[in-house]
């Protein structure tokens, strides 16, 4: 066969633009200006004169080991992923800033508090812990929630979780904690799920699990949207002044659209119906416009209140009640700005919570500790390099200079000799490098006197950390009754899918030290008869209850930031959808159309594009749902289980249905029974978006 027999050469027409050279041209100095600029090069510059065939010797010939084009590019593509992270592989990023509301001097020297108004750039990582990078956004799991301050004193990185608290005390404990929630070793499932034997054996043979268990097992877990999450440093820190005095503080962050959770039954629909629900949900909000915005709180609080309390500030999994030490806001963060290349930023951000400004210190906490040198090394196993400060999202923003040197991937140029110091190249006209500022420098806080950290070598944890179910109860009696029965039914869903019972019992005789009750419901939704109850190392006390610790008492109707589906189809009355999407967008939500086809549908004036297709749309992606149907449409949806479903869906799931007179035969199908939150369109505004809760007990038999 003749080389010149090519049957065709698959060029397209035009190449796509890929700046690479950052060069403005000048080393294309010989070529046409304005092709240099276009052209496809590859990683060295050279122009690529075909990117649809490899080098073959002849048309049908062997490829060519020569084709250094073909072997770069899929070089380059083999080795395209990185490790994931270990934990919280699957995250989603966004850029954003910091504003100073009430600046707090007196507290502390960090530079981002100092002054009203002042603001400072920030990226945030929101993440699920348990599943890999490609793993779903609703699983039953603890959300981090990883703040990078970029500030004028350096990096400050709050490497938090949605939870205030954590599941063991000393970092020692966390690669087990971490092998037993992940999938099992042998069999290599389940993903993302803590919902088998190897968790629950972990935390029923370490009651300090339990508090963040509890959490994790109440609607904290399952969150409606990554905007609709609290945050927390977890640990106390520390602030320090200009003056050098010193306070112990815990971090908050407050979602300005408040706190909102799915239903489980809910979140694992939303699984099937959309794996990346979280993900877009911010991205979309954060393209439109509709920034999501957070309030930094901090509790601060001395030694002398700290060593009152009946637990241990040390301890991250203890929290300070809200009640006792109210949360101070001090600013205001805003997302702005979505990421441009998700691997450059939201896979390569490296967060490290040693990365701290004066102002701000440390504490002994021993997790907080562990974590200090775990961060650094897990981003050097992961980004492969010691240089990945370089790397644009994790460089500061601020000038930064230092005698550290080469390295794989270096890419700075330093110029000179001056690798060392002291030196004294200076006195000879060299550049001589830059020396430490002991006034303006990072110094530690040395402790405060009368109470030197020192002692023996010991490994053991102080007596005050002996206490696991006080704070576990006082978080499971300050729910609600509905919360408490979704907490129950969570355990009880987790610990059906537990094979081992031995496990079962163990973890259900740990529960009746935090509440009999609990315990109880648990043990009867299993089949099982209530076990001995296990021996507390410190038996609880009954400590005040805590409204903060619930969802549900603070939960307000409320439109911002919500998505209503609107269901619609041939005649529907488009008056009634122009007023429904007004009421929505004046409110600060959002609205989709959902019809049984996408495309142009004929209603009553003129035709209306659906944005999505019923069966692609179901209710659960959607905060509330309304319904403008003429009666034969309805009729005929009743004969589609993805329009019964639909509505039996919202039903169930407790959200407003605000419908026109047409839908009933629709909703009498799919059973729903009129409350008050089964609306007709008039209503809608009155009722608002909120769960009705009281519906529950009548669709769903919870623990
Ligand atoms: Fe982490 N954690 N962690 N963790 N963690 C990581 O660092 C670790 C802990 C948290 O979006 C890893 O860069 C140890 C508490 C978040 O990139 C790793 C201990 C809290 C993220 C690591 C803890 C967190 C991580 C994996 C016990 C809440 C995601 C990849 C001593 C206050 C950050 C990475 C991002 C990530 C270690 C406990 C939050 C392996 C050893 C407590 C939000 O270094």
């Amino acid at each position: 066969m003749s080389d010149s027999k090519t049957a065709f050469s698959g060029q397209p027409d035009a190449t796509s633009l890929v700046d690479v050279t950052g060069t403005g041209g000048e080393l294309h100095q010989t070529l046409p200006q304005a092709d240099a600029q276009a052209c496809l090069t590859d990683n060295f510059g050279h122009r690529i004169a075909d990117n649809q065939n490899s080098l073959k010797a002849g048309a049908h010939g062997p490829t060519l080991l020569e084709d250094f084009v073909l072997r770069e590019k899929i070089f380059h593509f083999d080795h395209e992923r990185i490790p994931e992270r270990i934990v919280h592989a699957r995250g989603s990023g966004a850029h954003g800033v910091f504003e100073c509301t009430h600046p707090i001097p007196e507290l502390t020297q960090a530079t981002l508090f100092q002054h009203k108004g002042a603001t400072c750039p920030v990226f945030v990582r929101f993440s699920t812990v348990a599943g890999g990078a490609g793993s779903v956004d609703t699983p039953r799991d603890v959300r981090g929630f990883a703040v990078k301050f970029y500030t004028d004193a350096g990096n400050w990185d709050l490497v938090g979780n949605d939870i205030p608290v954590f599941f063991i005390q000393d970092a020692i404990k966390f690669p087990d904690l971490v092998h037993s929630v992940k999938m099992e070793a042998d069999r290599g499932y389940p993903q993302a799920a803590s919902a088998h034997d190897t968790f629950w054996d972990f935390v029923s043979l370490v009651p300090e699990t339990l508090h963040t268990v509890l959490w994790a097992m109440s609607d904290r877990g399952i969150p409606r949207s990554l905007r609709m999450i609290e945050g927390f440093g977890v640990h106390t820190f520390r602030f320090v002044n200009a003056q050098g005095a010193s306070h112990l503080v815990k971090f908050h962050w407050k979602p300005v659209l408040g706190i909102a959770s799915t239903t489980w039954d809910e979140a694992v629909k939303i699984a099937g119906a959309d794996n990346d629900f979280h993900r877009r949900d911010l991205y979309e909000a954060i393209e439109r416009g509709d920034y999501p915005a957070w309030d930094l709180g901090v509790q601060v609080f001395d030694e002398e209140w700290a060593a009152r309390q009946p637990y241990d500030v040390l301890d991250a999994t203890k929290l300070v009640p809200e009640e006792d030490v109210p949360v101070r806001i001090v600013g205001r963060m805003t997302l702005t700005r979505n990421v441009s290349n998700f691997f450059a930023e939201t896979e390569q951000v490296a967060f490290l919570p040693s990365n701290i400004v004066p102002g701000i210190d440390f504490t002994n906490d021993p997790l907080l500790q562990g974590r200090l040198f775990s961060y650094l090394d897990t981003q050097k196993s992961r980004l492969g390099t010691t240089n990945f400060h370089q790397i644009p999202i994790n460089a500061p923003r601020c000038p930064f200079q230092n005698f550290q040197r080469d390295g794989l991937m270096q890419t700075h140029v330093p110029t000179g000799r001056a690798n060392y110091e002291p030196n004294s190249l200076a006195t000879v006209g060299e550049e001589a490098g830059p020396r430490a500022c002991p006034s303006t420098g990072f110094s530690s806080f040395a402790g405060l006197s009368g109470q030197e950290d020192a002692g023996h070598k010991l490994r053991l944890r102080p007596e005050s950390f002996a206490d696991h179910y006080s704070q576990p109860r006082q978080f499971y009696r300050s729910q609600t009754p509905n919360e408490q029965a979704h907490i129950a039914s969570a355990i009880v869903f987790e610990l059906s899918k537990v094979g081992l019972e031995h496990v079962q019992t163990r973890v259900v005789s740990q529960l009746r030290v935090v509440d009999e009750g609990l315990a109880a419901r648990v043990a009867a939704g299993l089949g099982m008869d209530l076990p001995e109850r296990a021996t507390p190392a410190r038996e609880p006390v009954d400590l005040r209850l805590s409204d903060r610790l619930s969802i549900q008492k603070q939960a307000q109707p409320d439109i911002r930031g919500r998505v209503v589906g609107i269901l619609f189809a041939q005649g529907s009355n488009v008056a009634s959808i122009r007023a429904l999407q007004d009421y929505v967008a004046k409110e600060g939500g959002s609205t989709v159309l959902v019809a049984p086809r996408v495309g142009k549908i004929a209603v009553s004036e003129g035709v209306l594009k659906a944005d999505g297709q019923l069966a692609g749309s179901p209710s659960v992606l959607f905060d509330a749902v309304c319904s403008v149907l003429l009666p034969e449409q309805a009729q005929r949806l009743a004969q589609d289980a993805a329009a019964v479903q639909w509505f039996a869906d919202a039903y169930v799931h407790c959200k407003t249905i605000a419908h026109c007179k047409g839908t009933q035969v629709l909703l009498d199908k799919a059973g729903v029974v009129p409350d008050e939150g089964v609306v007709s369109l008039e209503d809608f505004p009155r009722v608002g978006v909120t769960r009705h809760w009281m519906r529950e007990a009548s669709v769903r038999n919870l623990a």
